[in-house]
């Protein structure tokens, strides 16, 4: 497979600035990591919490307020699971540029998490998800709606939230789970509480999603180098256009030069006569 070097990335760069994010994903495409599951949301919706019950293992903290400060990464049954800082905790500072940055270059599959007992979507988390579906349309990244907390609701409460979401965003893959109640039904050997917490459906999607995973990245690795050829071939035509362009206006001065010239010849000829 067509590697850059680090020079014709750093050129790519300064070439063409508006591809910074296709050049820094392919960055990371480059480098040959375990595919990568992270989970992206707004803070204290419980994506730590289900990171935690998803591995098996408390290797992320959990608290019930604002807790994830940084992006960190566990390696556990071959995969890399990616804890984000949650969105909309610190409105003027850098949280959210890190977390989408983490989502947007770092991962392979994004579980976008939602706490049922918050309500709906609001808007942001409306337009994140689009962005992500729109971005898996392209690509084949993919992105699944996880609704999480689901048993701090009525069953009947909950079905009617799980769709006004459903109608927020269609097209969005949705599983509804409860990272806590899985977590008490094995502490305590209850295996109907483990299957209301309903794990089992995520690690089949996830499963199945990382199958895909060295197709998918080669996909995008492709679509990519075609975003940077387009881009490079039409610098280019630029370049082009512009050497014309002066090359002609150079020859046009000349000829205004020599048409002078032979007027100013043929005036002092006359005169001299
Ligand atoms: N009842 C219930 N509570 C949950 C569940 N998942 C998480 N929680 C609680 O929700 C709160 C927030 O959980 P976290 O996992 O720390 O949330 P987070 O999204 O990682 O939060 P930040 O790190 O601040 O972004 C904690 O009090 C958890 O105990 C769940 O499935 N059911
Ligand atoms: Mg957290």
């Amino acid at each position: 497979m067509q590697t850059l070097t680090p020079a014709t990335v750093a050129r790519l760069h300064t070439f063409a600035p508006q591809c910074r994010m296709e050049l820094e994903r392919l960055g990371e495409l480059d480098k040959t990591s375990l595919p990568t599951v992270a989970v992206l949301g707004h803070y204290n919706h419980g994506k730590s919490s289900l990171l935690n019950a998803l591995i098996g293992k408390e290797c992320f903290a959990v608290s019930d307020h604002r807790e994830t400060r940084q992006t960190s990464v566990q390696i556990h049954h071959g995969l890399q699971w990616m804890d984000t800082l949650g969105l909309n905790a610190d409105v003027a500072g850098d949280d959210d540029r890190c977390a989408m940055q983490a989502a947007h270059h770092q991962c392979d599959v994004r579980l976008f998490v939602h706490a049922l007992d918050m309500g709906e979507l609001d808007a942001r988390e409306v337009s994140l998800l689009r962005t992500l579906l729109d971005e898996q349309s392209a690509t084949g990244r993919q992105t699944l709606l996880v609704v999480t907390r689901i048993t701090n609701r009525s069953s009947t409460e909950r079905e009617q939230m799980l769709k006004v979401i459903a109608q927020q965003v269609p097209d969005a893959a949705c599983i509804a789970v409860s990272a806590s109640s899985h977590q008490r039904g094995l502490e305590h050997k209850r295996p109907a509480l483990v299957r209301l917490g309903n794990l089992n459906e995520l690690h089949l999607f996830i499963r199945k999603a990382v199958f895909n995973v060295d197709q998918v990245r080669q996909d995008e690795r492709r679509l990519i180098m075609n975003t940077l050829a387009q881009e490079v071939n039409l610098k280019m035509q630029q370049a082009r256009a512009r050497y014309q362009r002066a090359k002609n206006q150079k020859q046009a001065a000349q000829q205004t030069l020599r048409d002078r010239f032979a007027t100013l010849q043929h005036r002092i000829e006359s005169e001299i006569r």
